[in-house]
Parts: structure tokens; sequence; C-alpha cells
């Protein structure tokens, strides 16, 4: 891999997504994959996460309360050195879930991401304000729903124009076990699953400690995750804020 440094360039100045080989090995990405859909088609997942039958996707929120290969994989350290260098060793999650493309699935539409997307704008590359993670469970290829990116779009600070996204979208394939680290503001869609197998990816949303979640719950996990909560999961959950204002303080001679 690439030094941190060059990664963030790529990130912020260049493609605006980076591709990060072999994190975790496939029969990890296989089990994370398989307790994904598990929680899918449990009688509660109407609660964190509803079949959309438009689009034949389905999207699980709340993964921190379904197996604690959902915690090692939020915290990977690879990851989190990146989104760090990104943020700020002081960053928290905004919403973490799978998404799972059933067969036939389409587009689920070009976007952005939170918190841009709720932002009236004008937006700006510097400082980044959320990095995302998009976990590959398992092969991304041409034909199961791939993620597809605008390269460079970041650089446009601004909401998709579908027109132009569809001249320049790329598929990003990969292996079970990569994982896509984009900025926020970076351009993309998932595509089309023509294949017979549900495609699953866990998607990340880490952001600077001051905005607020996307998802409201983040913070809502089992009592017996946060016991083994480590210190930086515990970072991740918000969980402490009030020691990180204290550091700003101090740094900003305040006290
Ligand atoms: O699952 C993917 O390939 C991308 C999904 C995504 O970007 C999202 O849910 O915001």
């Amino acid at each position: 891999m690439p030094a941190t440094s060059a990664i963030i360039d790529q990130l912020i100045d260049g493609p605006g997504f980076v591709l990060m080989p072999n994190l975790i090995d496939a029969s990890e990405a296989a089990q994370a994959r398989s307790r994904a859909l598990e929680v899918a088609a449990s009688p509660s997942a109407a609660a964190f996460g509803k079949l959309n039958e438009k689009i034949g996707q389905q999207h699980i929120r709340g993964l921190l309360a379904h197996g604690e290969i959902f915690e090692r994989l939020v915290q990977h350290p690879a990851i989190i050195e990146i989104a760090e260098a990104m943020l700020g060793d002081d960053m928290t999650l905004g919403a973490y879930s799978a998404r799972i493309l059933y067969p036939r699935a389409t587009e689920m539409g070009v976007h952005i991401d939170y918190p841009y997307w709720a932002m009236r704008g004008p937006f700006t590359l510097r400082p980044p304000l959320m990095t995302q993670v998009i976990w590959m469970l398992q092969d991304f290829t041409e034909e199961n729903g791939a993620t597809l990116v605008a390269p460079r779009s970041q650089l446009r600070c601004a909401r998709p124009n579908r027109e132009d996204f569809a001249r320049e979208a790329i598929k990003i394939t990969g292996t079970a076990g990569d994982a896509i680290i984009s900025h926020g503001l970076l351009w993309h869609d998932t595509s089309q699953n023509h294949t017979s197998d549900p495609r699953v990816a866990l998607l990340i949303n880490y952001g600077l400690k001051v905005i607020r979640p996307l998802d409201s719950e983040i913070a809502k996990v089992p009592a017996d995750v946060l016991a083994r909560a480590t210190p930086k999961l515990r970072q991740l959950l918000g969980l402490e804020f009030g020691n990180s204002l204290a550091r700003d303080l101090k740094r900003g001679g305040l006290y």
C-alpha cells in the first residue's frame, strides 16, 4: 500500500477513492457476509432494515448489536489510520450498516454522502467532513452490483448530475476482504446485480466529531458490547466526546 499521506492526496485531490486490497481474508469476509444475511432474514429485521422492493435492496442498520465481527471491522487498524488522517483521531461513527443487493437489484441512485447531502452548501473539499468505507464481503464483479464512482467528482464540490455521472462512472471491482475508502463528496451509486447471489457490503460513515451522526441510534449498542468496547470503539461511538473537547480547549489555550 502507498504511504498514508499519498492515500490522503488521492482521496482529496486525486480520484477521490482508493481500493485497499486484502485487509481481511476471504473467510472472515464470508463470515461477516453470512451473518449480515442471517440478520436480514430474521423476523426482527423490519425494525432496523426493511427491504426496498422497488430497487431490490436491503439496508441493515445497528450492526454493532449483531456480532463481534462487526466490532472488529469498524475498527480495522488500516482503515482507522486513513480515516483518522482525514478526520482526526477523535473522529466518530455517523452510520454503520450492511447493504444487500438481491438478484435483479437496480441502482440506488447517484449520491454524495451524509452530511453533505443534508447541507445547503456551498461544499468545500477541505476539511473533509466525512469518509466512507465500503467493505467487500465477497468479490465485487462486473455483474453483481459493484460500486460505481465518478473519479475526481469530489473536486466539483457539488451535488451529482445524473448525465455527467452516466458518462464518467466506472465500476470498482475487487476481491472479498478489500475495502473502498472515499471522500464523502465523491459521486457514487450501486450497480445492477445480474447474478443469482445477493451482493453484500458493509458501509461505514466516519465523520468529524462535531457532526451529528446520521444514525441517531448509533450509540445504542447492547450492554455486553459496551462493556468490552475498546477505547477506539468508545471514541467511534462518541463516548469520549467530553475528553476530546477538553483536549481541544487545552490546545486552544483556553484553560
Ligand atoms: O453498496 C454500495 O456499493 C454503495 C452504497 C452506498 O454508497 C450507500 O449506501 O451510501
